[in-house]
C-alpha cells in the first residue's frame, strides 16, 4: 500500500510489488555486456520493495545490482510508470530501451510510455547503492549502507488526455480558507482532444468545466475558491479534506488538512495556539526489512509513540513513506522532514562541488513536492551536522533556504546543528535545531545548562535569538536488557538517566520550544573492520533507542513516558 487511501478510482493502478530476478554486477559490466537486452542468469528471485541487505549473504553487499520483472499487458495503451523510491543510482529499460535515470533514494521519480503495445515486455532496473563524497549521503553516514527497490513500483494506465499533477495551496483568513488549485491535464494523443473537468471536495462540487487540450500538449488549470467555516487540523484533534479531480477516464485525489503554522515567544504556534513538542527522531528501518518499512509495522511505530505521549516525529534523516505521514496527518502528529545531508564528517570540500550542490537542491525539491499536501508536515529541514561554521555551508544553506521557500512559504524551515556557539548559519532558519550528547559524547549532562546558556547569547548577537530554539538529538546507548544497580555505561540505567535528566532541563529553559530524544528505535549502524567511524556500536547498531530495534521497551522508554505524559497534561 502506497497511500492509507485511494489515490484513484477511475485510474487503474498495479503494483508491480512481488518477486523480481535480481542479479549482482560487482565488476560493473553489466552496461557493457547489454544486459539490458539480454539479462543474464538471475542470482535469484527477490521480492520488491525490500533491500537486498536482508537477504542471505547479502549482507554487506554494496554496489550494482540488476533488476527484472516481465509484464504483460492486454492491449495498447498509455502507462505511467511509478518507482516510489529505489536507492542510489537507479536506470530503467523497458524492452532494451534506456528510459530514465534517477538519483536519490527516499523520492519518487516516474516515466511515461505512450501507447505501449499489447505483449511481453522486460522491465529491468539497474541500480547502484554505492555512497561515495559527492552522493547524498555521503560514504560515512551513522546508518546501514541498505541498497536496492524499497518502495513499490507502480504501473498506472492512463487515457489520452490524463491527469497529470493536482496541487493544492491555501491560506487561512478568520474562519475561512482562500484556496488555489493548480491541475495539468496532459495529452498523449496524436489529435486534439477535450474532457469535462471536475472539481470536488467530498460530496461538495466545486467548479467543472469543459476543457479543450492540444494533441501533445499540457493544459495548465488554475481555480481559486473559498471554503466557510473550515474544520482545522490540530495536534491531537486533526480534520482532512479529500479533494478530487476527475475527467471522464480519469480522476486524482489528494488529501489536505488546514492549520497555520507561526513562530512567536520561542514557541511553534499552531493555529495560533504554542505546542510545546514532546519528539522523538525516528529511523525508517527495522533489522528484517531495512528501508522498506512495511505498513503494518508503521501502524505498530505510531501505536507506540502516541503510547509515549510523543505530539512529534523527527524523521531522521531521510524523506519517509507517505504511508507514514498518512497515519501522521490522520492522528495528529507534527513531522520534521528532511534530506539525507548527514554532516558529523561531512568535508567541507564536499559542500562546494556542483554535482553535490545540484543533488542537494533537486532532493529537497522533490521531498517538498512529495509532501507537500500532509499538513502533518512543519519543518522542512534542509540538513544535519554539516560544517555550520563554514563560509561555504553558508553559501549552500542560503540557496537551499531559498529553494524551500519558494516552493512552499507556509512551513518552518530548519536544520540541526551540532556547533551551536560557532554556527554562521542561524539567521537563515525559521526554527534551529541543537543536536548535542552531553553525558554521552562530551561532559555530563548538565552541561547542556551551560551550553545553552552561552548559544542564546549568541544567538541574540547574530540577530536570531528570538527563534525558537530545538533540541533535536540528545541521549546516549543503552543495550536492551543491559540493567543493573550501577548506571554504567550502555546500560539501560545510565541511558535513562541521561534522557530523564536533560529533558528536565530543557524544560526549565524557556527559549526551548520542544525536544526530539535520539533516537526511537535502536538501528542498524555502518561498521567496517577496517573503518575507523562508529566502532563504539556494540552488535553493529547504534543502541540509542528508547525500544531496542524489535520495537520492545527499555527503561528509558518508561522514564519518558511518564515525562511526556505529564508534561501533556499540563499543557492540556
Ligand atoms: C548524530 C547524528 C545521528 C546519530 C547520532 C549518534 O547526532 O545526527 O544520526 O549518528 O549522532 O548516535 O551519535
Amino acid at each position: 500500500m502506497i497511500r492509507t487511501f485511494p489515490e484513484h478510482l477511475i485510474r487503474k493502478t498495479t503494483l508491480l510489488d512481488g518477486p523480481w530476478d535480481f542479479v549482482r554486477d560487482s565488476e560493473n559490466k553489466g552496461q557493457q555486456e547489454n544486459w539490458f537486452e539480454r539479462f543474464p542468469h538471475a542470482e535469484k528471485s527477490l521480492y520488491v520493495p525490500s533491500c537486498w541487505n536482508n537477504e542471505l549473504h547479502l549482507y554487506d553487499y554494496e554496489g550494482i545490482a540488476w533488476y527484472r520483472k516481465k509484464l504483460r499487458t492486454d492491449q495498447t495503451q498509455h502507462v505511467r510508470l511509478i518507482f516510489h523510491a529505489v536507492l542510489g543510482h537507479a536506470d530503467v529499460y523497458l524492452d532494451g530501451q534506456h528510459l530514465g535515470y534517477h538519483y536519490g533514494g527516499y523520492t519518487p521519480f516516474e516515466i511515461i510510455l505512450p501507447s505501449l503495445p499489447a505483449g511481453e515486455h522486460e522491465l529491468v532496473v539497474r541500480t547502484d547503492s554505492t555512497l561515495d563524497r559527492l552522493t547524498i549521503p555521503t560514504e560515512v553516514v551513522d546508518w546501514f549502507h541498505y541498497g536496492g527497490i524499497i518502495r513499490s513500483v507502480e504501473l498506472q494506465t492512463v487515457p489520452d488526455i490524463y491527469i497529470d499533477s493536482f496541487a493544492i495551496n491555501y491560506e487561512l483568513n478568520g474562519a475561512n480558507a482562500d484556496i488555489k488549485v493548480e491541475v495539468r491535464l496532459r495529452s498523449l494523443s496524436q489529435a486534439d482532444g477535450t474532457a469535462h473537468f471536475a472539481l470536488s471536495e467530498s460530496e461538495r462540487d466545486i467548479c467543472s468545466k469543459q476543457i479543450s487540450v492540444g494533441a501533445g500538449q499540457t493544459e495548465v488549470l488554475e481555480f481559486e475558491f473559498q471554503l466557510n467555516d473550515v474544520r482545522l487540523w490540530n495536534p491531537g484533534q486533526p480534520e482532512l479534506y479529500l479533494f478530487r479531480a476527475g475527467i471522464e477516464q480519469d480522476d486524482r485525489y489528494e488529501r489536505i488538512g488546514f492549520r497555520k503554522i507561526e513562530t512567536k515567544d520561542h514557541r511553534i504556534l499552531i493555529n495560533g495556539a504554542p505546542v510545546y513538542l514532546r519528539g522523538i527522531n525516528r529511523h525508517e528501518e527495522h533489522p528484517e526489512w531495512g528501508f522498506a518499512f512495511p505498513p503494518k509495522l508503521m501502524q505498530k511505530d505510531l501505536d507506540i509513540i502516541l503510547e509515549l505521549g510523543c505530539n512529534t516525529v523527527r524523521g531522521s534523516h531521510y524523506p519517509q513513506s507517505p504511508y507514514w505521514l498518512d497515519l501522521l496527518d490522520e492522528n495528529g502528529i507534527i513531522f520534521w522532514s528532511e534530506i539525507p545531508i548527514w554532516g558529523a564528517a561531512l568535508p567541507n570540500e564536499t559542500v562546494c562541488e556542483p554535482l553535490f550542490q545540484e543533488r542537494a537542491l533537486t532532493m529537497m525539491e522533490e521531498m517538498v513536492r512529495m509532501h507537500i499536501h500532509h499538513p502533518s508536515v512543519v519543518f522542512w529541514s534542509v540538513h544535519n551536522e554539516i560544517d555550520s561554521r563554514t563560509q561555504d555551508a553558508y553559501e549552500l544553506t542560503k540557496r537551499m533556504v531559498g529553494l524551500v521557500r519558494k516552493l512552499d512559504s507556509s512551513r518552518l524551515v530548519t536544520y540541526a546543528t551540532m556547533h551551536p556557539l560557532e554556527d554562521v548559519l542561524l539567521p537563515l532558519f525559521d526554527v534551529i535545531g541543537i543536536n548535542k550528547y552531553y553525558g554521552w559524547y562530551e561532559g555530563q549532562v548538565e552541561g547542556f545548562k551551560e551550553m545553552l546558556q552561552q548559544f542564546h547569547k549568541r544567538a541574540e548577537r547574530l540577530g536570531a535569538g528570538d527563534k525558537p530554539v530545538l533540541m533535536t538529538e540528545f541521549g546516549g546507548a543503552g543495550i536492551f536488557g543491559d540493567v543493573g544497580w550501577e548506571p554504567r555505561l550502555f546500560s539501560e540505567d545510565y541511558q535513562a538517566h541521561i534522557v530523564t535528566e536533560a529533558l528536565g532541563l530543557f524544560k526549565e529553559d524557556p527559549r526551548v520550544g520542544g525536544t526530539y530524544i535520539w533516537q526511537f528505535a535502536d538501528i542498524r549502524g555502518d561498521l567496517k573492520s577496517s573503518g575507523k567511524h562508529f566502532r563504539d556500536r556494540a552488535r553493529s547498531f547504534n543502541n540509542k533507542g528508547l525500544v531496542n530495534e524489535y520495537r520492545k521497551p527499555k527503561q528509558s522508554f518508561r522514564e519518558v513516558r511518564r515525562i511526556y505524559r505529564a508534561w501533556s497534561e499540563q499543557d492540556s
